[in-house]
Formats: C-alpha cells, structure tokens, sequence
C-alpha cells in the first residue's frame, strides 16, 4: 500500500526519487504487474522519448495494468512523458498509441521561429483564473513535442488544461488536472525549490483529495492568445571541469585555454600540479544554491580511461543528484569502449549509468567529432550507429548535448580556399576559421565549427555547448563571431561557453548571438562574480531570468 513510482527501464527516474526523499516521504518502486494493485498513489517521471516509454510500458507487461490503474480512480501524477502517454497519440512516433485518456494528440513544436527542444525555464499561466493568481515560479521544460493547447480543434483535450506555457507563439498545456489526474510537462523534481514545493503539496493532500481534482472550470475552455514578451528564461550554467588530481583525488579543476597545470616557472609548492579549485559535490551544492539554473560536470580526461571503470565519478554524480534539484549534464568518455578486463561498453550504455545514477543529459565531445567525419564520409547520412543516434532514439534528443572545443585556426587575410565563408576578419588584420579537436583540445581534426554544428544536429543532438580554447579562462568575454557562426547553423538550443570576465559578457553574448543559455566556470569558482550578479545584470538589461 501507498505511494509508488513507476520506472519503465530508460532516463532519470531517480532525480524523482530523491526529491520525494528530501521531502520525506516514502515510496516503492513499480516491480511487476502485480504491484499497481498495492498502489495508493502513483507517479510515473516518464523521460525520453515517447515511442520507448509506451513499448517499455508494453514489453514489461505494464501498460494494461497501468490502464487499469488510471481507470481505477486512484490518484496519478504523470511528468514530461508521463504526463504525454495519456494523450491519444504522438507523432514523436504515430506507430505507438498512447493511453487515450485525454483525446488530443501530442504534436512537435514549430521549429521556424525557435530552437526546438524547449529547454529550459517557463512560466505556467492558470487557463482558468477563478482558481487563484498566476504563480510567479518558473519550471523547467525540456521537450520538443508537446500538447497544444487549442480549444477549436481539441476542445475536450483543453478541458484537461490546469496551466498552459508559451513558447514563440505557440501555447500548449503544461500541466493537466482532471478527476484522479494531475500531469506536468515541466518536470518539477528539476525545477529547484518551486519544483520540489509542487511535488510536496500534492503528496500532503489525502488521498481521497489527489483523486478528485478539479479544474473548477464553469464553461467551455477559453480561447487565449500568445503575448507578446516571452516568457522562456535565459539560462546560466556552472561548469566544473573535473579530473584526478596527482594524489589520485578528483578535484574541480579550471584551466587556462584548457591548462589546468598550475604554471611551472613560479616557485611555489603547488607548481606544475593540477589545479585545485574544490571538491565537486560541495561546489554543485553551493552553485545550486546560488540560482545556477543548470549544471554540468565535465570528466574532461575520461578518454584515457575506461569510463565505467571511472567509479568515482559516478559517485560524484550520484551524491550532486542528491542534493542538486536543477538540470545536471554529465560530459566525458561517452563513447564505446572496452573495459580493461575486455567487457566492450557502448556509448549508450555508458549514458545509461550516467541517467541512472542522476544525469539529466550526457554531453559528448571528441565522439561527435568522429560521427560528423563519418557522417560526410557517407554523403550525409548517419547509419544509425553513433552515441548520438543511439542515446537520442532510446533516451529523446534533448538528452543529447554535444560539446564542441573548437580552436582558430589562423590564415592569411586573403584567403580563398576551402571554408571561406566561415573565415572570420579581426579588426587586427587577422583572419581565421573555427577548427575543431578532440582530446580536450590535443589533436586537431579537418572540420570546422560550422560543419560539425549541422552534422550533430542531423544526428540528433538536442543542444550544442560551444566552447573556446582561445577564449578558456581568459576573462575577455565570449567569442561572439564563433558563437554567430554556430547559431546560424543550426535550430537547437546553443550554450555559449570560455571566457566569461564580467556579468557585461552575459548581456553582450544573448543580446548579440541570441544564445539560449551562457555557461562560466573560473570566475564563478574564483568567486569573482555571483551568478546573482550576472542575473542581475540581465533583469536591469531586460532580458528574462529566473532569480526565485
Ligand atoms: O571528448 O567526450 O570525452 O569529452 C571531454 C569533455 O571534457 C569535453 O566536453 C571537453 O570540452 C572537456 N575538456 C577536455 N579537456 C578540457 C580542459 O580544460 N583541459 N574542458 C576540457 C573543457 C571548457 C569548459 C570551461 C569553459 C568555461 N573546459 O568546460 O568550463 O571554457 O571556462 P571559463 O568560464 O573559466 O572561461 P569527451
């Protein structure tokens, strides 16, 4: 008896299931058919994509009971996914039914005027105003298919509608309540102290309250339209560079255009060793904390290791996970490898442990590289077998972020060859493209920025981190023209990474490249600037953040 949580073996299910710990309730896992009939109460953290939530439900034996269990009266709490299966059908996937209870369908968003996915923070408007304010809480989204929300053309599925989100013009239901239903499409067990508060207010209702929700709706769905500001916040990301240091300790490091020695010709102690910036699961905590709106981890020397061998690495993700209630990206060695003992490792299954153990999504690096090569070696068409493909199609796009280290590679001001119309001229006479590598920066490869950005996203990445090796640690500001040169390329969501010296940076880089998110690390571990500040400096510009 009570509350369980239903897993169907794919994504982080146990961001969910630490967030009901923090807030001090108890709970079982789904392990069998049989188990929907102890169920109270349920909540099902569906992440991925849809196709392989509804055939992980099936080959599990746990769809019909599932059915069972909603037609029942008993209370269900459906996130992301588990609020999409209750729809009619997706065209994620039109050969894959979902569970009909709300008769609509769950459609992509338009891509034409926006990046999709929608990643990030949202605000969620109540359809139907005699129930109370809006909440000024922000909630994180990240999805490219969605419920729209159209009282003409889906009229019953819009009497499902508690709360609808706007993203470019487009409004679509962000979380749906009806009868023993309650369903978000924002996933609150990522969505910090608002998220948390939301999970806990309908775990404190009885039971008997949880399954008799309603909408208080006195006529007919309103028709609403799309405003004119946007209401999607610009994100700002903490990123902590993390390798053993030579006492065999994982640190956070931070390096100088991608040094992480300390520099070897002063006389100190610490000359030549690893720089040592904090222990990762404090700094995590502490960034949380502070407003970061997202975290990435990066394991930047996993490529000389195997990385499930990399044993302390998973503990640090799964111990920032417990205390980190924001989005975490987990980044090194996501590729096929083979253990030292000769298991082989594909790169889904390394992102599989990743998920697992409480990474949202999983950034690959020198990989992508090597799949955009074989990408055009093949005419342009992926064959189904990169770490891309793979984790997209079991784990959805958005879960798929590519990190690229591109450094310039200078030519002269004349320049007619290949490349040319991604040859940037400097003010210094200078004229380079962007170049990329892998290995952290180690080996240069014959591609450039723009080339790997349209590849990946062919393959199925859902956002790109775009980083610079010249600009790595320098303090001198993003560089916009990679970033413009990026962001031209593709209609993903772009993060913009290296050099950020002042909140000012922030401001130029959205207001100048129309970056989704911007990400620094040596000026938010130095504590030169909190991420506070920066906010700050974006509110004062107009520019819309989330600073509660
Ligand atoms: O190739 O899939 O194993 O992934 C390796 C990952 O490790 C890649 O994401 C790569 O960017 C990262 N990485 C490898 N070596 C380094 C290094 O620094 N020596 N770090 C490295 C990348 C750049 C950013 C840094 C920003 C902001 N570090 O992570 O945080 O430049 O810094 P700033 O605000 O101080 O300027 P794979």
């Amino acid at each position: 008896m009570g509350l369980y949580l239903l897993d169907y073996g794919a994504g982080n299910v146990q961001s969910l299931a630490n967030s009901i710990t923090k807030l001090g309730h108890k709970f079982t896992w789904i392990a069998s058919p049989g188990d929907f009939d102890k169920a109270t109460s349920l909540i099902f953290p569906g992440v991925g994509a849809f196709e392989t939530a509804v055939d992980g439900l099936a080959s599990r034996g746990l769809l019909e009971p599932l059915r069972a269990y909603l037609r029942s009266g008993r209370p269900y709490f459906g996130i992301c996914i588990g609020m999409q299966v209750l729809f009619a059908s997706s065209s994620e996937c039109p050969g894959s039914a979902g569970l009909g209870v709300i008769p609509g369908p769950i459609e992509r968003f338009d891509a034409s005027d926006k990046s999709v996915p929608h990643m990030g923070w949202n605000l969620a408007r109540r359809v139907y105003p005699e129930q109370g304010m809006d909440s000024e809480d922000y909630y994180y989204f990240v999805h490219s298919y969605c419920a729209k929300y159209d009282p003409v053309a889906y009229p019953e599925a819009a009497t499902w509608a508690h709360t609808i989100t706007q993203y470019g013009q487009e409004l679509f239901i962000s979380t749906v309540q009806k009868d023993n239903v309650f369903g978000t499409q924002f996933h609150p067990e990522k969505s910090g102290a608002a998220g948390l508060a939301l999970v806990d207010e309908w775990l404190r209702k009885s039971e008997g309250e949880r399954a008799t929700l309603t909408n208080s709706s006195t006529g007919p769905p309103p028709r609403l339209a799309p405003r004119a500001e946007q209401t999607l916040t610009k994100r700002i990301i903490a990123c902590m560079d993390v390798r053993a240091n030579d006492a065999g300790d994982l640190v956070v490091t931070k390096g100088d255009q991608y040094d992480v020695r300390e520099k070897a010709d002063v006389q100190t102690e610490t000359a030549g060793a690893v720089r040592n910036l904090g222990k990762p699961v404090a700094l995590a905590a502490r960034y949380y904390e502070a407003g970061a709106d997202e975290l990435c981890l990066l394991n930047i020397t996993s490529f000389r290791h195997s990385p499930l061998r990399d044993q302390p690495m998973l503990a640090v993700v799964r111990a920032a996970a417990e205390t980190v209630f924001v989005p975490l990206t987990i980044g090194g060695g996501i590729r096929d490898s083979v253990d030292p003992d000769g298991t082989k490792r594909t790169a889904l299954e390394v992102a599989g442990v990743y998920f697992r153990a409480g990474a949202d999504k999983v950034s690959i690096g020198s990989e992508a590289v090597y799949a955009v090569e074989r990408l055009r070696a093949m005419g342009g068409r992926g064959d189904g077998t990169s770490a891309i493909e793979t984790i997209a199609k079991v784990y959805g796009r958005q879960a798929v972020v590519v990190s690229i280290d591109p450094k310039r590679a200078y030519v002269d001001e004349s320049y007619d060859g290949p490349r040319k119309d991604e040859v940037v001229r400097g003010e210094d006479g200078k004229a380079w493209w962007y170049q990329c590598t892998v290995s952290g920066g180690r080996e240069t490869r014959d591609l450039s920025v723009g080339e790997l950005a349209q590849g990946v996203a062919t393959l199925g990445a859902g956002e790109l981190l775009v980083n610079s090796i010249d600009r790595d640690g320098t303090g001198m500001g993003f560089d916009l023209q990679l970033l413009a040169i990026v962001k031209s390329r593709v209609r993903i969501p772009v993060v913009a990474s290296s050099g950020a010296g002042a909140p000012g940076h922030f401001v130029d880089v959205f207001r100048q490249t129309g970056v989704e998110s911007a990400l620094a690390a040596g000026i938010f571990h130095r504590e030169e600037v909190r991420i506070e500040d920066v906010k700050g400096a974006l509110a004062a510009e107009g520019i819309p953040v989330r600073r509660r």
